[in-house]
């Protein structure tokens, strides 16, 4: 396991110099965050964000996202110009010393929560995700103002309006079939280029507002493994995404995966599920619904040895910041990662 986390480049209130100082950490993940989505990234500015982690102390081997342009979503013609920029970003990255690439294929909204601020008993606050709430908004109403939080900013609601809809003519099987155009092209160009890809699933994992999502099950993570089967192919897997659907076992999942050799990456989070909705909670199992210990010892069973990084984060200690990325109870997580795959490795040698 080589333990890492998510860093937002220089606008970030975490610094790299306090992530290096978290026991055992590895890698940064990161991005170009200057760069509008599916253009293509800067030699320099890769370079930079190598640089500055490397004097850090920590590796440059983990991107997330390279984000997928809604053109190739969507199937549209100008999805082949998208998908070039697509390839050349890999390129440049396995260039620099890229190993593994965390990308969705969610139409619109990457997750969603209907309230980031949500106050747990002990103060703490969480994101969190209320059905009720979020059935009261619709993307369609160009008169509402409600919006919810994560939504792209850059589209005005117009736009929004407008790309919703033509998602929503869309059905599963459509955006399958874009699934797999992109992959047949940019799969062999990750595997020239030494970069593992690992889809994030749909957070949460089921359809909102009417628009289809696929990565969301056990039997979808198999029919998309299989569209192209190469190693390349493969897994982010987030326990706290697929964990919010009571269909989806984890340590079962996390097991399988990692023996087909197809998990390249781990985010490790812990939700509990409500009648309503879910909340996000601490990283300890006791905090949630998930058996983390459980879901790391299948992985490392299993012969897993990819990226793992705590996941959103509570807000704690009066941190403020980037909501589900603040310094404190991430570091509290990746502490705890660290002792389940210490006990887990010591017990599976034993
Ligand atoms: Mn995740």
């Amino acid at each position: 396991m080589k333990l890492s986390f998510r860093w937002y480049g220089e606008d970030d209130k975490v610094t790299l110099e306090q992530i290096r100082q978290i026991p055992g950490m590895h890698s940064i993940v990161t991005a170009v965050y200057d760069v509008p989505v599916g253009e293509v990234w800067s030699r320099e500015s890769i370079a930079r964000l190598k640089q500055r982690t490397e004097a850090a102390g920590l590796h440059f081997e983990v991107i997330e996202s390279v984000p997928v342009h809604e053109d190739i979503k969507l199937g549209l013609p100008s999805r082949d110009r998208y998908i070039e920029n697509y390839c050349e970003n890999l390129r440049r990255l396995g260039e620099a010393g890229i190993k593994c690439v965390c990308y969705n294929f969610m139409p619109v909204f990457d997750w969603t929560r209907t309230d980031l601020n949500h106050v747990l008993p002990d103060g703490s606050t969480s994101l969190v995700y209320y059905s009720e709430q979020a059935e009261q908004v619709d993307p369609l109403k160009t008169d509402s103002d409600l919006t919810l939080p994560g939504w792209d900013a850059s589209y005005t609601r117009e736009e929004l309006r407008d790309v919703v809809a033509q998602y929503r003519e869309m059905t599963e099987e459509d955006l399958w079939d874009n699934l797999r155009y992109f992959l047949e092209r940019v799969i062999p160009v990750a595997a020239e280029a030494g970069i593992k890809m690992a889809i994030h699933q749909d957070d949460p994992c089921w359809s909102i507002f009417g628009l289809p999502r696929i990565i969301t099950d056990e039997q979808n993570l198999d029919r998309f493994l299989h569209l192209v089967d190469d190693p390349h192919n493969g897994l982010t897997l987030c326990c706290g995404s697929l964990g919010c659907s009571p269909k989806n076992d984890m340590p079962k999942l996390a097991a399988k995966y990692a023996a087909m050799g197809r998990i390249h990456f781990v985010h490790l989070r812990n939700v509990q599920l409500l009648p309503g909705g879910f909340e996000e909670r601490a990283h300890l199992s006791s905090c949630g619904g998930l058996d983390m210990y459980a879901i790391v010892k299948a992985l490392v069973e299993n012969g897993f040895d990819g990226y793992v990084r705590p996941d959103h984060g509570r807000m704690i200690w009066g941190e403020t910041g980037r909501a589900g990325y603040g310094l404190y109870d991430r570091a509290l997580g990746a502490a705890y990662i660290n002792g389940l795959f210490e006990a887990a490795e010591k017990e599976v040698k034993r």
